[in-house]
Parts: structure tokens; sequence; C-alpha cells
């Protein structure tokens, strides 16, 4: 496994249900690098970019309102594996399907309130990342925990 990046969001929800500290800190206790932070009123053209996967799908206007409802927290996230590993710290689509002990499965019961967002796979990653962030928004540095965390 090699160093990827991966972009993780909080959602208008995670934002007004005040878990912004206890998300971030599942990544960073893990040991992920943050390398983009932001708090962020994504506007619709933006929201419907990142999910054009799913435009055909019938639930594609309530992601997208859902998505725009609110500020979001924009992160990007670097690791060893980072794109699968966040994928499950944060669990299942469906909350309800999510295991405890995973984001979704700990703090979410539906899928149209579910949270969080991570990349799923580390091309998107890249994408997603080049996406919601502008080059100079991203910080290249060297934790001092780093030693501690690879051998
Ligand atoms: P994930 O966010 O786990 O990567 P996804 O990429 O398939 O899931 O879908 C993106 C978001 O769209 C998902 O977090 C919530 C919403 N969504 C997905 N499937 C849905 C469904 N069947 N009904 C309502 N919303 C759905
Ligand atoms: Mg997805």
């Amino acid at each position: 496994v090699e160093v990827e990046e991966t972009y993780i969001m909080i959602k208008p929800d995670g934002v007004q249900r005040g878990l912004v500290g206890e998300i971030i800190s599942r990544f960073e206790k893990k040991g992920f690098k943050l390398t983009g932070l932001k708090l962020f009123q994504c506007p619709k053209e933006l929201a419907q970019e990142h999910y054009k996967d799913l435009q055909s799908k019938p639930f594609f206007p309530k992601l997208i309102d859902y998505i725009t409802s609110g500020p979001v927290v924009c992160m990007a996230w670097e690791g060893v594996g980072v794109v699968a590993s966040a994928r499950k710290l944060i669990g299942a689509t469906n909350p309800l399907n999510a295991e405890p002990g995973t984001i979704r499965g700990d703090l979410a019961v539906q899928t149209g309130r579910n949270v969080v967002h991570g990349s799923d796979s580390p091309e998107n990653g890249k994408r997603e990342i080049a996406l919601w962030f502008k080059e100079e928004e991203l910080c290249e540095w060297a934790p001092v925990q780093e030693p501690w965390l690879k051998e």
C-alpha cells in the first residue's frame, strides 16, 4: 500500500449536530495527516459536479439540496491506504447497516443524513480534492509523530 489522499467531508447534518470535532478526531487519532481543512457553503453546481456519477438516480435532487443546505467541512487527508481505511472508519452508506464503531454506525440513522463523505478510490480522492480545494489551500507538512506511526 502506498501513500494516498482522500477527500473527507462532514455534511451539513454533521455540522448542525455539533459532530465536527468528533469526526475529525477519528481520522486524526488513526494517524492520518490532515493536508486541507475548511468550513464551506457549497454552491449547487459544485455539489452536482461532485456527485455527477449519481445524476440519473431518483434521489439526486434531494441529495443536492441536502449537501447545499448548510455549511460543510471539507478535508484532505493523506496516508498509507487512507482511501479504503477512511471508508472503513466511515462505515456503510446506509447507517442502519454500518457497524458500531464506525462514524455512521455510531452517529447516524438514515442514508439521506449519513453525516460524512469519503472518496471511493485513489483516483476519486485526487479528483475530489482538486474540485473542493484551491492549490494554495493545501499544506504539505511533516508531522512530528511520523516515526511513531511508521516503522
Ligand atoms: P457513499 O457516500 O457511501 O460513498 P454513494 O457514493 O453510493 O455512497 O452515494 C452518495 C450519497 O448519496 C450517499 O452518501 C447518500 C446518497 N444516497 C446513496 N444511495 C441513496 C439512496 N438509495 N437513497 C437516498 N440517498 C442515497
Ligand atoms: Mg460515494
